[in-house]
């Protein structure tokens, strides 16, 4: 087989690099480890920044998100058994979208196969080679057959887990990770979500967000320990948590209890590789960065990586300009490095920590009550979570 562009993983960072590439003329084809069924019900991010949306739109993949898109002019701050309302829309003019990653992931699929683009699913024994050369080439084996696809370019779309970035010869690359001393046990509930926009709370008991797919549908996330076991908690016990830790003093709880329809622990930790290339291998979304997900970055900086490698590789292949491509690395850790710094101070602001002395509680404590009660304060959490600008 041959293509111009050999894409590895059918996430957000492959299907929209995809589809880009096509609306640009640029043959590709992406080849996937799991089934349709499983990448289309994995339950993941949920909330898209303005400039996301933006080039979901402009892609021509915006109409059920814009139909079924949950649009929210603000978030909740509560600690201390009291809430703060941040004017997300008020402060920058931006807004932020609830949609499911799966809901993403399943346009993009549908986009795909309508234009009767090659996906390969459940393909297996994934490599890629000759990446310092110009034919580097992907083989892997589909349908019980080994096959090989010989391209100009690849781009390691396959996640954390995935063998591209593993693939680079080490030594090569820098990495930079933060691994937390908690995860985040999540829920999904069949019950109306508390609040009508998420509401992050901070308390002594350990963090909890509150957020949702529809009216009736709530996710709902607690911190937990880093091994925390998803099937060790009661129904009970998780709803009584989160009883505690978003209670209002003087009010009863807003939480409405339903059946749990899906439970996981994720990890979190911070993690960056550099340079985000190697050859005529490039490296986008969790195949090269990891945030903890108390901002809501991961998949948007997946999206805003592709966004980027689309125009290089088209600018590459029709007039063998390979300038944007060499500065693509750079251009997309600018961005991914800003993103890492905000998810770190959410994480650090909100999550307890058994390490931390009383000193930094006092200190998280100010930095709190600084933000909700500062227009500059408020302003700087803003302009972070519904995306800072696109180049
Ligand atoms: P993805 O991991 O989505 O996609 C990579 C794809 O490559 C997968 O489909 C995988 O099957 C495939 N693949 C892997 N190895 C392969 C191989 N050898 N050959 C072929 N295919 C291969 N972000 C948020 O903003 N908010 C959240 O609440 C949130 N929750 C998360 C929960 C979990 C459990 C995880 C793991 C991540 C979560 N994230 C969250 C981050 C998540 O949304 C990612 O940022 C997003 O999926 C990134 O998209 P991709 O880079 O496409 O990687
Ligand atoms: C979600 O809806 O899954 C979500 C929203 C905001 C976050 C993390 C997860 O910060």
């Amino acid at each position: 087989m041959r293509t111009e562009v050999g894409i590895v993983g059918a996430g957000p960072a492959g299907l929209l690099l995809a589809h880009l590439l096509h609306l640009a003329g640029i043959d590709t084809v992406v080849l996937e480890a799991r089934s349709r069924q499983h990448v289309e019900e994995r339950i993941r991010a949920g909330l898209l920044e303005q400039g996301t949306v933006d080039i979901l739109t402009e892609a021509g993949l915006g109409d059920r998100l814009h139909r079924e898109g949950l649009r929210h002019d603000g978030l909740e701050l509560r600690f201390d058994g009291t809430g703060h309302r941040i004017d997300l829309h008020g402060l920058t003019g931006k807004r932020v979208t609830i949609y499911g990653q799966q809901e993403v992931v399943k346009d993009l699929i549908a986009a795909r196969l309508a234009q009767g683009q090659p996906i390969l699913f459940e393909v297996a024994d994934t490599a890629v080679h000759d990446l310092d050369t110009t034919r580097p080439r992907i083989t892997f084996r589909h349908e019980g057959r080994d096959q090989a696809l010989d391209c100009d370019l690849i781009a390691g779309c396959d996640g954390f887990h995935g063998i591209c970035r593993a693939a680079i010869p080490t030594g090569l690359l820098t990495v930079f990770e933060r691994v937390y001393p908690f995860a985040w046990l999540g829920i999904l509930a069949a019950a109306p979500p508390p609040s009508h926009e998420l509401i992050y709370a901070r308390h002594e008991r350990g963090f909890a967000l509150a957020t949702m797919r529809s009216p009736s549908l709530s996710r709902l996330y607690l911190q937990c320990a880093p091994d925390e076991d998803a099937h060790a908690w009661s129904d009970d016990r998780i709803w009584a948590e989160l009883h505690a830790r978003l209670a209002l003093h003087g009010a009863a709880s807003q939480l409405r209890e339903g059946t749990i329809l899906q439970r996981g622990v994720t990890a979190m930790r911070s993690f960056v590789v550099e340079p985000m290339r190697h050859g005529r291998l490039f490296l986008a979304g969790d195949a090269a960065h990891i945030v903890p997900p108390t901002g809501a970055k991961g998949m948007n900086l997946a999206v805003a990586d592709v966004r980027v490698l689309a125009r290089a590789i088209e600018a590459f292949q029709r007039g063998r300009n390979m300038a944007l491509l060499d500065a693509w690395s750079a251009t997309a850790l600018a961005r991914i490095w800003k993103a890492q710094r905000f998810s770190w101070w959410m994480t650090s602001l909100l999550h307890r920590f058994d390490d931390a002395d009383p000193f930094e509680h006092r200190l998280r404590l100010a930095e709190l009550d600084y933000v909700c009660h500062s227009r500059a304060g408020a302003m700087s959490l803003a302009e972070n979570y519904v995306g800072l600008p696109l180049d």
